[in-house]
């Protein structure tokens, strides 16, 4: 090895030109791969006398570094400036591709039920996910120890102060707000999600959504209740569907009832959607307690109301016979697919 043939060298890599990346990669394999030309002047170096290495090693390595800062410049400047002429790429290669998105089974038939009691004259509104503990128990009847209020029921954003934040457990929230802030009568749904510290299954979720509705005016009866909640399940559930009632309790409704619609599979003969029984559960609802009325200031003696309030995800799945509650919020695509176009039923 001499001074020349690493000079020789070193002019060399200044002069190298590169069209395509793989002529990059090939230079850098020439000259410093396991079998380079480099790699063979350092493996020469090890053998030669000590006076040739003092002579030889700082140009050696000053050749090493100029060959991978040029390697370096070339491949960069290739990669600015996209693929070369002539270069193996196809553009006439397809894109790419993109899946189009469908509407969530949620969505849908949120939008179902709001298009309904839009149609009956209800305006909806919405209000915060994060609420505190007068607008979800307190002005809604819940005695101080009721067990919604308890941590294993709630999720608490602030406790230890008297009206601790948490995420709304219903919408009915909204509904107390509609109730201290709009002129009466009030004709509202309140359509949102709503969150309970429970186990997660088939059959519970911590997040889930909800539509309750409120009707509040002078002379409002059950019959307007049953009669209201009659046309949405015929809007909702077919012409033909029936309703019953059964008696339940909510803190703030009294009565309180909890409805089923006439099983829409079987027609009543029975299947394994209502268990053999004809009927489906939807909804709950009842005549607003005095005592709710009065926390937002309304006169209970001139007004009187109903309100009614429904799962989303458990009427989609009567709708469309979906078994665990867990698909909605996997986002997998299968299921998702499965409600292409399904927005018009
Ligand atoms: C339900 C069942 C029965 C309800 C009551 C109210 C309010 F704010 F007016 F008091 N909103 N929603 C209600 C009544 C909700 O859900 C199963």
């Amino acid at each position: 090895m001499t001074s020349e043939t690493i000079q020789k060298l070193l002019a060399d890599i200044n002069g190298l030109q590169c069209k395509s990346l793989k002529e990059v990669e090939d230079a850098r394999v020439r000259l410093l791969g396991k079998k380079g030309e480099i790699t063979a002047l350092f493996e020469e170096f090890r053998t030669v006398d000590k006076d040739v290495k003092r002579e030889l090693g700082r140009p050696l390595n000053e050749l090493k570094q100029a060959a991978i800062a040029k390697i370096e410049e070339l491949r960069s400047a290739l990669e600015a400036s996209g693929p070369a002429e002539g270069s193996s790429e196809d553009l006439s290669m397809p894109g790419v591709q993109y899946e189009l998105g469908s509407r969530h089974p949620v969505s849908i038939v949120r939008q179902q039920i709001v298009d309904i009691f839009r149609k009956f004259g209800y305006d909806v509104a919405e209000g915060p996910e994060i609420e505190d503990d007068y607008h979800v128990f307190e002005a809604l009847n819940f005695p101080p120890n009721h067990p919604a209020r308890d941590m294993q029921d709630t999720f608490f954003v602030s406790a230890g102060h008297l009206n601790p934040l948490l995420l709304r457990t219903h919408t009915s929230s909204v509904q107390v707000r509609a109730m201290e802030s709009m002129k009466l009568p009030i004709r509202v749904i309140c359509p949102g999600r709503v969150f309970r510290n429970e186990a997660i299954s088939a059959r519970a979720h911590c997040i889930f959504h909800q539509v309750e509705g409120l009707y509040i005016d002078e002379g409002v009866t059950f019959a307007d209740l049953k009669q209201a909640i009659l046309l949405f399940a015929r809007e909702m559930f077919g012409a033909d569907a029936q309703i019953r009632m059964r008696p339940s309790f909510f803190p703030f409704t009294e009565p309180s009832a909890e409805v089923d619609v006439s099983c829409n599979i079987c027609h009543g003969k029975g299947c394994n959607i209502c268990k053999g029984t004809g009927w489906l559960e939807i909804m709950g609802c009842g005549m607003v307690d005095p005592n709710v009325l009065e926390a937002s200031g309304i006169d209970s003696k001139r007004y009187s109301g109903f309100a009614f309030g429904m799962g989303i995800e458990r009427i989609a799945m009567l709708k469309w016979q979906v078994n665990d509650l867990r698909h909605y919020f996997e986002n997998d695509l299968r299921f998702l697919h499965e409600f292409e176009g399904a927005t018009e039923v």
